[in-house]
């Protein structure tokens, strides 16, 4: 049997600890000035992670480094081909008299045709292709040279583009790989534009004054340097 004694005690115990719960909730919460300035502090934070850390920049220099491999894979493929070739390796495929000592000398651009771009170089002509095929290794693609016919076959099955594949009226915004052949020694260069502050031109890491090229700005790979023109391009 409850006493009325030991019921007035329970009830008791039960209120204090209702009150006990209401005092260390109120000493949980929040006030409003201490909620804004821990607000603050956090966008000042995040402000700050964002300044050093620099997203715009990163993504910059991703599409720098893969510029670097694209270059490099094309290279690769084309010394490839010219070498299982023994050397007979069409630089221009299905075009004729399209290298840089011949009639009708010609800059090859990633960009597809419906990408208008400024004049070319004196001398020089634009080829492109449509963006349906602009990374087809049989000679349909940016690069006319067809991988497929080398012997051995393609060493590699799409020809890749510029991360931003991009031009534009304004010379600081031409971002596109550019391809020429010599036909008299069976050399060819690719080049391409860097676009972020460190491994860009004037940076801190620059790449495009250090590639044994001939255009400070510009970042040329291949086995002639002197191939493509040295202004005009980008
Ligand atoms: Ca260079
Ligand atoms: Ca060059």
């Amino acid at each position: 049997m409850l006493k009325y004694n030991d019921f007035r005690k329970k009830r008791q115990i039960s209120i204090d600890f209702n009150q006990f719960q209401l005092i260390s909730y109120k000493s949980k919460g929040f006030t409003l000035i201490e909620l804004l300035v821990t607000i603050t502090v956090l966008a000042i934070l995040v402000t700050i992670i964002v300044v050093l850390i620099d997203p715009a920049e990163l993504f910059r220099k991703t599409r720098d480094a893969r510029r670097m491999a694209d270059l490099a894979a094309i290279r690769e493929a084309l010394t490839f081909a010219s070498v299982n070739s023994g050397g007979t390796f069409d630089l221009d495929g299905a075009n004729s008299g399209t290298c840089s000592d011949e009639a009708g000398k010609s800059i090859y651009v990633s960009v597809p045709s419906d990408v208008s771009l400024h004049a070319p170089p004196s001398g020089w002509v634009w080829r492109q292709v449509a963006k349906n095929s602009i990374a087809l290794v049989n000679g349909s693609g940016w690069i006319s040279a067809n991988f497929t016919s080398a012997a051995g076959g393609s060493p590699i099955f799409n020809l890749p583009i510029d991360p931003r594949n991009t031009s534009s009226a304004n010379s600081g915004q031409r971002f596109f790989y550019s391809y020429a052949c010599r036909r008299g020694d069976g050399k060819v260069e690719i080049n391409a534009k860097f676009e972020s502050t460190d491994i860009g031109p004037g940076g801190q890491d620059d790449k495009s004054i250090i590639d044994g090229g001939d255009v400070d700005t510009v970042y040329e790979l291949g086995s002639g340097a002197n191939i493509l023109p040295i202004a005009g391009v980008y």
